[in-house]
């Protein structure tokens, strides 16, 4: 099996201080808690921006800074930049942040349910316009499904070739709206995707350490982090992303799995440096 790589999700657009006061929002907030994700082992950070106050955005200038600050303590670490952003946002609104030329980003692969009455949408030309830009920027993408109609939409693209790089799917299971994290579900995603293709899974909320030891059973890879899930173990709340990230690590012994450096996922994702 290949090298374990850790994502850590550091804050998302969704979770409040209110929720867990470890969640970062401002500049020096977000560089720390990815430095220390980083130091516990993740290799990629994905990254929502927001502003002060905690509330999200997508601007270029605002992610260029908190970019620059996280490369700033850790420079080998993958950022991964979500083109999701939050939902309501428009398609170039959440599109802003490429404008930075990130070596990785999100591409988010189908619309779900969001909780009461939101929607994140994703229609399928939102899909491909997005796979189109990042084509065309040479930007690595990960394709987010949070159902397996999701990966389905993902192999129709692949066959007419709009999506273009090396496969590496990331199953956010557990959403209220899309598919729950149990193993079945997990198995299903797993079994539809393509041979040559990796993978790594999100637990939301409750499913984020289950989700992780299948994960690394299966030969998968594994994100975590405070946008996902706020809690260590029930009613524990996490003191840190890093905390979050040492306890995949400490799993990942237990199953003889190596960690992958920044540059080992590189390497098994196919990114050039
Ligand atoms: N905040 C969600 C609406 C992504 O990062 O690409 C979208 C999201 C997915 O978190
Ligand atoms: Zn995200």
């Amino acid at each position: 099996m290949d090298k374990l790589i850790i994502t850590c999700a550091i804050t998302g657009a969704e979770v409040t201080k209110e929720m867990n006061p470890a969640v970062p929002y401002t500049v020096e907030e977000m560089a720390q808690s990815a430095f220390e994700a980083y130091q516990a082992g993740a290799a990629i950070i994905h990254l929502h921006a927001r502003w002060d106050d905690g509330t999200p955005t997508q601007d270029k200038n605002r992610f260029k800074i908190i970019m620059e600050a996280i490369k700033k303590r850790c420079p080998d670490v993958i950022i991964q930049v979500s083109t999701g952003g939050a939902v309501g946002m428009s398609r170039d609104e959440r599109l802003d942040v490429l404008n930075n030329f990130p070596e990785m980003a999100t591409l988010d692969c189908g619309t779900l349910n969001f909780g009461g009455d939101d929607i994140f949408v994703n229609t399928e030309n939102d899909i491909k316009y997005f796979a189109e830009k990042m084509n065309k920027m040479n930007v690595r993408y990960e394709m987010e499904c949070f159902e397996k109609g999701h990966v389905d939409t993902t192999l129709r693209f692949i066959k007419k070739g709009v999506i273009q790089n090396h496969l590496h799917y990331s199953f956010v299971l557990g959403v209220r709206g899309g598919m729950t994290g149990e193993e079945r579900d997990f198995l299903f995603m797993k079994d539809s995707i393509p041979e040559e293709a990796t993978f790594s899974v999100a637990g939301i909320g409750r499913y984020e350490f289950s989700l992780a030891e299948l994960s690394i059973k299966h030969g998968g890879h594994v994100r975590v982090g405070l946008e996902d899930n706020l809690y260590l173990e029930k009613g524990v709340l996490a003191q840190s992303n890093a905390a979050l990230v040492n306890k995949v690590v400490e799993m990942a012994k237990a199953y003889g799995r190596a960690i992958a450096t920044p540059d080992e996922a590189r390497q098994i994702l196919k990114m050039r440096r």
